[in-house]
């Protein structure tokens, strides 16, 4: 027997006492046969794997260890300049035909997808490790938890899983003999072979080759040439949003991307609300805010992703489907988010922030002096005053959820939270009020459907412009848009419209110049209040051709330094910008054809005619 041969063997022995599900071994199998690993890991997800990944990372040059007492348990990565963000250009939905992904995805045939992949894939591991990593989104034991297996050649990913999803044995015992997994296939696309050096953050610098593939018909990914985020820890967008609403569609639930939070009032009674917003437009700030009102306390469940089923009562539950978070770090302040540097004291993972020489690290609006001479993102020595910046727009942190201080005692509850309020918002320097709360749930769907957002540096192309970015999903639905569209409106079919969350529009970033009209962070409690205060039927609206906006003195300002005339222009109908649009959104619509349900044309039509009775 060959030495190859014999090593084979004894693998596979190690494999059948790892777990006897047919199908996942018969599947790791043909990915060995594919990608030519040298070697193949199981990852069981303890802290001794763990510790010896992050220490095997560091004699690599891919993490630094910062220092053990400043930041305990913490490491540095910094990724290739190629591959610091999603890159949505190189994400398609292959679906069996065009018309299903929609407008708002790439499509490919899915014979001819795989077969380029398989090119790309064939004896790309070569050289280096293949870990299984076993994974399950949300609580093992809730209803909508699901089985993941992610195969990876990147260490960075398996440590990054760890923290972002239930990882390791307890997944693997969750599936069973027979149960089924999403196969999700990463590679960063770099084979070492012979004697070639790895480097400190391998991956396919041409951004071309980067593939991030989702195939709805066998509910599986392919992810290569990237070790970024939301390309490469593939529970997070490809299976938690993509292959979920797919899942969800099917099911008759939700995959969001949503932040969960609950809010208790001075009365001491508990909401439970959800937000989406657009990538780097908000989520992890509101999540875990520090309100600035008295009496009122903030709990995160969750600050990303949203599962939501209806209850056996007829309420909407949600769960959040991972347990890390992989938060953006510029901008994160004691002022603007002291609950999230909590979190990141100790067990994290920086990716692309600046080094600071003590072993520390710093960032752009950290709110701490930035050192005299520091290591910036790319490596390059960089001190302050640095007409560069230090640390990437979407440099990020990985940290536990249970690290949060305000984490919620039912953040991992496996029946989820029953939700009062869904938020939607975006970047809108102009036009759209601080806050709108819709009619119905058709008007809410409406509202959700046409949100629009200046684009952020979290993916990969020209930021700051506006784009619709429906549901904040633009990115992240696995089907046909205006089939999702439908999905929503279809839920006051499937239980009593009155048990449905009442919806909001939220808009913390308006702008007068170059300066912010509304404070932001702790200071949107203010407008959380007032949307309880709605919940209630206590709260005071006007109605108006947009929405319910709050009545004038509705809006608790108590002890805020807010101009008036910022608070007017806040809280305005700018009817000229609103009819400016109903235009886009007209134009935007029309992408759908006779896929855009007609409820939201005649939704359309009706703000029209309000705005134009208007004047
Ligand atoms: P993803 O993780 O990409 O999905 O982003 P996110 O939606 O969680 O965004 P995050 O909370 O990380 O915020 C991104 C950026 O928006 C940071 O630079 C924040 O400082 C800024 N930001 C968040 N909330 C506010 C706010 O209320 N006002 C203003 N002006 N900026 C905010
Ligand atoms: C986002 O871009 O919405 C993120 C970061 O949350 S990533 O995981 O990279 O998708
Ligand atoms: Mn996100």
């Amino acid at each position: 027997m060959g030495v190859l041969a014999f090593l084979f063997v004894r693998k596979r022995k190690n494999r059948t006492m790892v777990t006897s599900n047919a199908k996942l071994l018969a599947w790791v199998e043909d990915v060995v046969q594919l990608c030519q690993p040298a070697r193949v890991h199981w990852c069981d997800g303890t802290q001794e794997e763990y510790d010896r990944l992050c220490n095997l990372m560091v004699s690599a040059g891919t993490f630094t260890a910062l220092d053990k007492n400043l930041r305990p348990g913490c490491f540095l990565a910094r990724s290739h300049p190629s591959d610091v963000a999603r890159v949505e250009d190189r994400t398609y939905i292959c679906s069996a035909s065009k018309e299903e992904a929609g407008p708002t995805n790439n499509w490919a045939d899915p014979a001819e997808m795989k077969e380029k992949l398989k090119g790309l894939f064939r004896g790309c591991m070569v050289g280096r490790t293949l870990y299984v990593i076993p994974f399950a989104m949300g609580p093992l034991d809730s209803p909508l938890c699901k089985i993941g297996i992610e195969l990876t050649d990147s260490p960075y990913v398996v440590v990054n899983m760890r923290i972002m999803t239930r990882m390791g044995r307890a997944a693997l015992e969750k599936l069973g003999a027979n149960g089924e997994f999403i196969p999700c296939l990463h590679s960063v696309g770099a084979p070492l072979h012979n004697g070639n050096h790895d480097v400190p953050w391998p991956c396919e610098p041409d951004v071309s080759k980067k593939h991030i593939v989702h195939f709805p018909e066998e509910l599986s990914i392919w992810s290569y040439g990237s070790g970024y985020g939301g390309n490469a820890l593939l529970g997070k967008k490809c299976l938690a949003l993509r292959i979920a609403s797919l899942a969800a569609r099917k099911e008759g639930w939700l995959a969001e991307h949503m932040l969960i939070l609950s809010l208790t009032s001075p009365q001491g009674k508990t909401y439970y609300l959800c937000a989406a917003f657009p990538s780097a437009c908000g989520k992890t700030n509101l999540a875990m805010m520090q309100p600035t009102l008295p009496g009122w306390t903030l709990r995160c469940l969750g600050d990303d992703i949203a599962w939501i089923r209806i209850g056996k009562d007829g309420r909407l539950y949600a769960i959040n489907p991972e347990t890390g978070f992989f938060g953006v770090a510029p901008g994160t302040s004691q002022k603007s988010n002291p609950n999230a540097l909590k979190a990141v004291a100790r067990n994290t993972i920086f990716t692309n922030v600046v080094l600071r020489p003590e072993g520390d690290i710093w960032w752009e609006e950290m709110g701490v002096p930035p050192p005299a001479k520091g290591i910036d993102w790319e490596g390059k020595e960089w001190f302050s005053g640095n007409c560069r910046k230090g640390a990437h727009a979407n440099a990020r942190f990985t940290a536990p959820a249970a690290q949060c201080p305000v984490i919620d005692p039912k953040w991992d509850n496996p029946e989820g939270v029953p939700i009062s309020a869904i938020l939607f918002g975006g970047r809108r320097p102009s036009t759209i009020p601080l806050v709108n709360e819709a009619f119905d749930w058709e008007h809410g769907v409406f509202l959700g459907s046409a949100a629009g957002s200046e684009t952020t540096a979290a993916a990969i192309h020209q930021a700051g412009v506006l784009r619709r970015d429906p549901f904040a999903m633009l990115p992240f639905c696995g089907y046909h848009m205006g089939d999702y569209f439908a999905h929503w409106l279809l839920l006051t079919q499937r239980t009593d419209r009155a048990k449905l969350p009442k919806v909001f529009f939220v808009n913390w970033f308006r702008k007068s110049g170059d300066r912010w009209l509304w404070p932001g962070f702790g200071e949107n409690s203010r407008v959380l209040k007032w949307i309880c205060e709605r919940i209630e039927g206590t709260g005071h609206a006007v109605e108006t051709p947009i929405g319910n906006l709050p009545a004038p003195g509705a809006l608790d300002l108590t002890g805020l330094d807010l101009p008036a005339n910022d608070a007017a222009e806040l809280l305005a109908v700018d009817t000229e910008g609103w009819k400016k649009e109903t235009r886009d959104i007209a134009g935007y619509y029309a992408k759908f054809g006779d896929r855009l349900p007609a409820t939201l044309e005649d939704q359309l039509r009706k703000l029209d005619q309000r705005l134009n009775t208007a004047t």
